[in-house]
């Protein structure tokens, strides 16, 4: 828990410049994107958000405001239930803050994720019989970041995807992250929770979902971006977060016709045990 506060404390002293909450890229606009997890169809929790002197109250699953670039955006939870789900910490970019309010400053798209105690999906391998030698868990970081686009956190058992939809315009656009055909595999362990952030950066309307080869379904409960079929609008983004509760290989697809066959998926695996990963 202390590492965890001094994580929180240093990203949110971080500020601009650097930190995994800042963009330097001014033109996707500046926005706080609130992901609250839900149980059954309640969600667990409010968050207000308090910024250049307004308040908003937040009540759906997830929620984007506006904030000026440079501004700061202070965040309250408190839960619904706390006897039930109480609140347990935020999630913001790979870093974990225990504290009740967050305060970021925000130079980019940022998202945060309040924490409330969620039931755990339990793994589905067997335990390994008997341990033998194993590295001491306090030499190993629990927050990493893989590459540009995933982080996640070993801890709470975290994987966050920036994806982005036709940027760079490889694929004539019709590919995530700048790959298109499976060129990319993203690995994450079994019962692992995976938040996507979607950003469309093409002209056109692109999606995202976790599906087979052969479906057009995500394959985990809420594994898509909003009307997958229609798509997302140029410039726009959707966070959704899932739980990867079965061992397998799929693909993040785009469903908007005709995108798919033409290439427009990368691999996602489920895998039974390790640290998550990226093939690229
Ligand atoms: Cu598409």
């Amino acid at each position: 828990m202390v590492l965890g506060l001094a994580l929180g404390l240093a990203v949110l002293l971080a500020g601009c410049g650097g930190s995994p909450l800042s963009s330097s890229d001014t033109s996707v606009g500046c926005s706080v994107t609130v992901l609250i997890p839900s149980s059954g169809n309640s969600l667990l929790g409010t968050v207000t958000a308090t910024t250049g002197g307004r308040s908003y109250q937040f009540r759906r699953n997830i929620n984007t405001i506006a904030v000026g670039c440079g501004a700061k955006a202070t965040l309250s939870a408190s839960a619904a239930d706390p006897t039930v789900h109480p609140f347990t910490h935020w999630t913001v970019s790979g870093a974990v803050s225990p504290a009740q309010t967050l305060t970021v400053t925000v130079d980019g798209l940022v998202s945060v994720q309040p924490g409330f105690l969620v039931p755990k999906v339990a793994p589905t391998s067997s335990p390994t019989p008997s341990p033998k030698v194993t590295p001491t868990p306090s030499a190993t970081p629990s927050s990493v970041t893989l590459d540009q686009w995933v982080s996640y956190d070993s801890t709470t058992k975290t994987v966050t995807w920036k994806l982005l939809a036709g940027s760079p315009a490889v694929n004539h656009g019709l590919n995530f992250d700048g790959y298109d055909q499976g060129a990319m595999t993203v690995t994450v362990p079994v019962g692992w929770s995976v938040t996507v952030d979607f950003s469309n950066q093409a002209s056109i309307n692109h999606s995202a979902a976790v599906v087979t080869a052969t479906g057009t379904t995500p394959v985990f409960p809420g594994a898509e971006t909003p009307s997958p079929l229609a798509g997302t609008a140029p410039g726009q983004t959707a966070i959704f977060t899932f739980t990867a509760s079965q061992v397998g290989s799929y693909r993040m697809s785009c469903l908007v016709p005709g995108h798919e066959p033409a290439g427009m998926w990368v691999s996602f695996t489920v895998a039974a045990g390790g640290l998550p990963n990226v093939h690229l």
